[in-house]
């Protein structure tokens, strides 16, 4: 196999285990490979990921733990194009600049406007060797949030849904109920953990008390942000929700002109984003989220919020779990009235059995 293909690989291996971790920044992996001039011997002497938190980027990590050596060539292999732009820190460009580096063999061209090109450009223009555009196909799903919240200013938005096998939600109207079995939830954690942000309705926080974080052991610090639409500020404050939102920050979308809802929820320690009528859009909503820096966005619910998302055209993956068993008449649809001029096909991308219920994921 190609040297350079072999090592980039090794950056996206590496690559899923931290997806979810570097919130606001992308996750990035970058190896450093020692050659002797011949290239016939090369190793790995470096790593460094993308730091929770975002900094320090990936390339630095891996050029803090290295000595060069003298007679030897260096190569940067890293998963996304280093950064030109000095923003918290120094970029990684002139960072590589400064080192025995001698050639940067990237992934993906970064499509953040800052860089998108500039970094491989200056990294040549100063004597670099660079290859980009290696095993774009698999690092473009990696980073289609990414790419989405940079190039369209919206993160990418994955339904997941929990039903009953006839895909009902709840029993009856205005009541809990778990449907689907332990394993599901472990998996819905570990989406959350992926998420940057998770949203739901008012009705969700009101009727299902979630608490909407991640709850497994060395994750938990990954939780996303939590998102509530509600017009009408109308939340039970005793609500799960509202007991920690100190360590998971909660935005809250709502209409303007409630002043005195507003005081009252405020001192729970949540955000709240006040918007007239003709701006409570999910179009608007997400914008704003993507301007937060949100790339991921996981949607649990309700019925009215997957329809609307539907509806509205803003639905990049479906993950529907389904249990063994029926619901049926009084039960509530996952699924509500679909506009009938929108023509809404999904490609079927996996399908698993998880002991008793089953996991379909569907994209666009
Ligand atoms: C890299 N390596 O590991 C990451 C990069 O907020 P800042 O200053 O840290 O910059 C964030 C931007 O840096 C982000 O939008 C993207 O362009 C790049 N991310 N770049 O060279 C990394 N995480
Ligand atoms: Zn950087």
């Amino acid at each position: 196999m190609d040297l350079d293909i072999k090592y980039i690989k090794i950056t996206i291996f590496l690559l899923k285990k931290i997806i979810g971790t570097t919130f606001p920044n992308p996750p990035v992996v970058s190896l450093i490979v020692e050659s002797n001039k011949k290239k016939t011997l090369n190793k790995i002497v470096s790593f460094g990921c993308t730091f929770e938190g975002g900094r320090p980027h990936a390339e630095a990590v891996a050029l803090r733990k290295i000595i060069f050596k003298k007679n030897f060539l260096y190569t940067l292999y890293t998963s996304l194009e280093p950064c030109c732009h000095s923003g918290r820190d120094e970029s990684c460009v002139s960072k590589i600049l400064k080192t025995k580096i001698n050639r940067v063999v990237f992934s993906l061209r970064d499509p953040d406007k800052r860089v998108n090109g500039l970094g491989e450009k200056l990294l040549r223009n100063n004597g670099v060797a660079v290859v980009g555009g290696i095993l774009t196909e698999e690092t473009k799903k990696i980073y289609s949030g990414y790419i989405l919240n940079r190039k369209f200013h919206r993160p990418k938005i994955i339904i997941k849904i929990g039903s009953s096998l006839d895909t009902k939600i709840a029993s009856k109207p205005n009541k809990s109920d778990r449907i689907t079995n332990d394993q599901v939830k472990k998996i819905v954690h570990v989406l959350r953990s992926e998420a940057d942000a998770v949203l739901v309705g008012k009705k969700t926080v009101n009727i299902d008390n979630p608490r909407l974080n991640c709850r497994i052991e060395g994750l938990k610090k990954f939780s996303p942000i939590r998102i509530i639409l509600s017009k009408k500020l109308d939340l039970n404050l005793n609500s799960n929700i509202f007991k920690n939102c100190k360590i998971s920050p909660t935005i809250i979308f709502t209409l303007k002109n409630q002043n005195q809802k507003i005081k009252k929820i405020s001192e729970k320690k949540v955000k709240v984003f006040m918007l007239n009528k003709r701006m409570f859009k999910l179009s608007n909503i997400i914008e704003e989220l993507a301007k937060l820096g949100v790339c991921n966005l996981l949607v649990e619910g309700g019925g009215e919020i997957f329809t609307s998302f539907l509806n509205e055209g803003l639905v990049d993956r479906l993950i529907i779990f389904r249990s063994n068993s029926l619901i049926g008449g009084m039960g509530v649809n996952a699924i509500n009235v679909l506009n009938k001029n929108k023509k809404l096909t999904f490609k079927h991308k996996h399908l698993s059995i998880i002991r008793n219920n089953t996991m379909e994921i569907l994209e666009k």
